[in-house]
């Protein structure tokens, strides 16, 4: 795979290939955690996906192993060190909880997002998968885990909540209330990864699941994700999955007849439009 670095950054890698983004943290001797510096370059390299119109799949993954210890991580969630009374404390002195902004926009985003668990996903990394489309894991060394009952921290939103659609609600208390390690396997039978991959074959095998979503039609795609968002999105669901259908109505011909009338000051001609059962 011919990876192209799209821009530095001192907590994450971003990267690009043919209709694939690449975005990786990159902070793996504190096994991925994410201080308002990572979380703010998450943002930054996630909206330039988004708006990448080459681009269709975004693959979240990680660098690693640490150089410490040797494991493999894909992310730990908040960094405990960065931690204030408030939330994450930044550069800026403000503390902050914007990893919630980074889950938006996977699940917004009118793109495949995969995870690609290759080590611990534990906390606010746990969080993060479940929000992605799809989570492929490593075989031998991915481990999930919550331990926001530990730290006193709660994702009451797409974490817990949506994790309990995904797994069922017996096993997603399980999950938060007793805090255990899962292997790949164990979380690929829950429901809640879709497929175990030998660890070398890992990153691999995300980029061949990329092209393959690639060779399908973009607006398949995004109409689907949007639709089985919408249920569990409330009225935003709603705004997301009508927003894509405004501009389907947009490319018709009453869409072309309306915007001409306006803008020849005239009644549009809606009566030459038939009404189609
Ligand atoms: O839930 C939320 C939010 C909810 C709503 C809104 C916003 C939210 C934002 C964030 C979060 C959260 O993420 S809360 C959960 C925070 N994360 C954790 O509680 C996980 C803490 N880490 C661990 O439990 C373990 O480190 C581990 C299971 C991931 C790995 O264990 P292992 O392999 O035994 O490694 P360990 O020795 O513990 O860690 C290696 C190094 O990485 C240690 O540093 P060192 O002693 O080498 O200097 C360790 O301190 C560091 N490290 C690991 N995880 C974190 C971390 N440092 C800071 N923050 C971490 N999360």
């Amino acid at each position: 795979i011919n990876w192209k670095t799209v821009k530095e950054y001192d907590d994450i890698t971003y990267k690009k290939c043919n209709g694939v983004a690449r975005i990786a943290f990159n902070r793996p001797n504190v096994r991925n955690a994410f201080r308002p510096k990572t979380t703010s370059e998450l943002l930054d390299a996630f909206r330039d996906a988004h708006e990448d119109t080459s681009i269709g799949v975004v693959l979240l993954s990680s660098e690693g192993p640490s150089t410490k210890d040797g494991k493999y991580s894909f992310c730990s969630g908040g960094d405990q060190a960065a931690r204030g009374h408030q939330g994450y404390v930044g550069e800026d002195g403000y503390h902050r909880l914007n990893i919630l902004e980074v889950q938006r926009l996977i699940r917004f985003m009118p793109k495949a997002v995969i995870a690609v668990v290759n080590g611990w996903a534990v906390g606010g990394g746990h969080s993060l998968h479940v929000v992605c489309d799809l989570t492929l894991a490593s075989k031998e060394h991915a481990i999930f885990k919550q331990t926001d009952a530990d730290v006193t921290s709660f994702d009451g939103g797409y974490g817990s909540a949506y994790l309990a659609k995904m797994v069922g609600q017996k096993k997603a208390r399980e999950i938060f209330f007793l805090g255990r390690n899962y292997s790949a396997q164990e979380a690929f039978e829950m429901g809640m990864v879709n497929a175990v991959i030998p660890h070398d074959e890992l990153e691999d095998t995300a980029y061949q699941w990329a092209q393959e979503i690639l060779d399908k039609s973009p607006t398949s795609i995004k109409m689907l994700k949007f639709a089985m968002n919408l249920t569990d999105d409330g009225m935003v669901g709603q705004q997301v999955f009508a927003g894509e259908a405004t501009r389907l109505a947009y490319m018709t011909e009453e869409a072309k007849e309306g915007r001409d009338a306006f803008l020849e000051k005239r009644k549009p001609d809606f009566r030459k439009i038939k009404w189609i059962p």
